[in-house]
């Protein structure tokens, strides 16, 4: 799956990946992400790429060309639904998560300051998501929350100790729920691991996780 990251600030998103389970997935081909910084296609003397609002008002506003011309050279190359990040989209849940797991092609916008300017929203943006109601400095956090979520579900990017299947975050809320969980030691600071769990006995360590689920 590729991902196109649009962002006035390439060096938040960019390191996320090196790390983690993402840089083996880059590594096998599985997920590619490519970074546009914004600023990069200010025509701009001053690589200026935003403004004060018309009709007045606090803080500054990002300018339609240089995220037109950005999103269109994007747009050559990756032909999927363009993502704009925003306390106003919808909220991200693990069912977008699914249904955005089934393209092959994301463009994901991120904006900062106090927005981006409507005709952008109105013309190039497909779809508006929110990780939450809460309000960020910028997408770019929204952003790398989407593409982790999703690339997780891209057979082969976690490995079978990981993987999706068995692990309780799929789409049913029933699903979602988790059991508690214990690694050695047996005892810590008093604290003792439940003893089914250290019994052998399958059927009741099944059972006692299906009613501890929370
Ligand atoms: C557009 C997304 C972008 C308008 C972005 C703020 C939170 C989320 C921004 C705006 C963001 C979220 C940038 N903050 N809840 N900040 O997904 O008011």
């Amino acid at each position: 799956m590729r991902f196109d990251v649009l962002t006035l600030f390439p060096n938040l998103v960019l390191p996320y990946f090196e790390d983690s389970i993402l840089s083996r997935a880059i590594k096998d081909k599985k997920i590619e992400i490519h970074v546009h910084n914004i600023r990069d296609y200010s025509k701009d003397k001053h690589k200026k790429v935003d403004d004060t609002p018309y009709g007045g008002g606090a803080g500054m506003v990002m300018s339609c060309e240089p995220l037109f011309i950005a999103i269109r050279d994007v747009k050559t190359q990756n032909k999927g639904p363009v993502i704009f990040l925003t306390p106003q989209g919808e909220t991200f849940k693990q069912e977008k998560v699914e249904s955005l797991a089934a393209q092959k092609e994301l463009i994901l916008l991120c904006g900062r300051y106090e927005g981006i300017d409507q005709r952008v929203r109105d013309t190039l943006v497909d779809m508006e998501i929110s990780i939450g109601d809460y309000v960020l400095t910028g997408g770019e956090i929204p952003a790398l929350t989407i593409i982790d979520a999703v690339s997780r579900l891209i057979p082969g990017v976690l490995g079978k100790e990981e993987s999706a299947e068995e692990d309780s975050f799929s789409a049913s809320l029933d699903r979602m729920k988790e059991y508690p969980q214990y690694t050695k030691p047996e005892e810590f600071e008093g604290m003792r691991v439940p003893e089914v769990l250290l019994s052998g006995n399958h059927a009741a360590i099944r059972e006692w996780r299906m009613k501890n689920r929370k």
